[in-house]
């Protein structure tokens, strides 16, 4: 119930595709570098106005952004209560847990958010917490999102976001049992040489966004789990959009964009997020 609550919810309710915001980059990143493009973003009531506004189908944060906005947005859009963080003082390439799911039972959250690093040094310690959290939440009919971002000594920039590594995260967001998987864009280059063989081998189609999409999504229960692309840094609108027609021609469940949205001015973020979901509204 709770993941259709957010499948069912804002202008693409009903359709199987999702906008999601996530505003977890202050944590990550640090508060100047995610809200100074925009200062109104420095507060948490403007996020849940945004995705309220524009329509989306959840809003996704860490503890204290949901618990101050809470007392005023209680149930007026699903929440995604994000229940680990990093954050860009740390030299590894790890998450501490900074939520539970009591805390997303408390604040009448639809589902818990986990990010995991695959092919960093804690990647199991990461997978085992996200392991325990995730059946606490199924058992309390919570859904989990699973953002699996690949990082790690084997892996440089490129590696982190090569589709073949893409897809073998995402396929281990699936297998640990998340209903919605959040990846980043798959990029073009194949990343490690053992991997390297398979794909070509195997002749599998790295041409196009679309075509490394679809890999992705294939890789997910060929499409029996929901997948979803995040948005990276802040860019100009009409690369976005191309973006976005890419995901959407390769099957994606949709985007959750966080900085492309609360960095640019809100008349213009909601402008850019009613674009998105007219893309996503067409049949591809
Ligand atoms: P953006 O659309 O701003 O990229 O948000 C997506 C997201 O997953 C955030 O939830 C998270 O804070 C950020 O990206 C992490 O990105 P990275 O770990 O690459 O800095």
């Amino acid at each position: 119930a709770n993941l259709a609550r957010i499948l069912m919810e804002g202008k693409l309710g009903g359709t199987g595709k999702m906008v999601i915001l996530p505003v977890d980059q202050g944590f990550e990143h640090g508060p100047a570098r995610s809200f100074a493009p925009n200062p109104a973003a420095y507060d948490p009531h403007y996020h849940f106005e945004l995705a309220i506004e524009a329509g989306l189908n959840a809003y996704a944060a860490p503890l204290g952004m949901i618990e101050a906005g809470a007392a005023s947005f209680a149930g007026c859009i699903p929440t995604i209560l994000k229940v680990n963080s990093s954050n860009s003082l740390s030299t590894t390439k790890d998450q501490a847990v900074t939520g539970s799911v009591s805390d997303a039972l408390r604040l009448g959250c639809s589902a818990i958010g986990f990010t995991i690093y695959p092919g960093s040094e804690y990647q199991f310690e990461m997978m085992e917490e996200l392991r325990e959290l995730a059946e606490e939440a199924k058992a309390a009919g919570l859904a989990v999102v699973v953002w699996s971002y690949p990082r790690g000594p084997m892996l440089d920039k490129v590696g982190e976001t090569a589709f073949d590594i893409c897809a073998y995260a995402a396929h281990m967001a699936a297998l640990l049992g998340a209903h919605i998987i959040k990846v980043k864009p798959p990029m073009e280059p194949l990343s490690l040489e053992a991997a390297k063989k398979v794909y070509i081998e195997r002749k599998i189609d790295a041409s196009s966004l679309a075509a490394r999409v679809k890999h992705v999504v294939q890789s997910c229960f060929n499409g029996r789990r929901l997948v979803v692309f995040s948005g990276g840094e802040a860019k100009g609108t009409e690369a976005l959009l191309e973006e976005v027609k890419g995901l959407h021609a390769g099957g994606a469940n949709g985007s959750i964009v966080g900085r492309n949205a609360f960095q640019r001015p809100k008349e213009e973020a909601l402008k850019l997020l009613a674009s998105m979901i007219e893309i996503y509204k067409t049949k591809p």
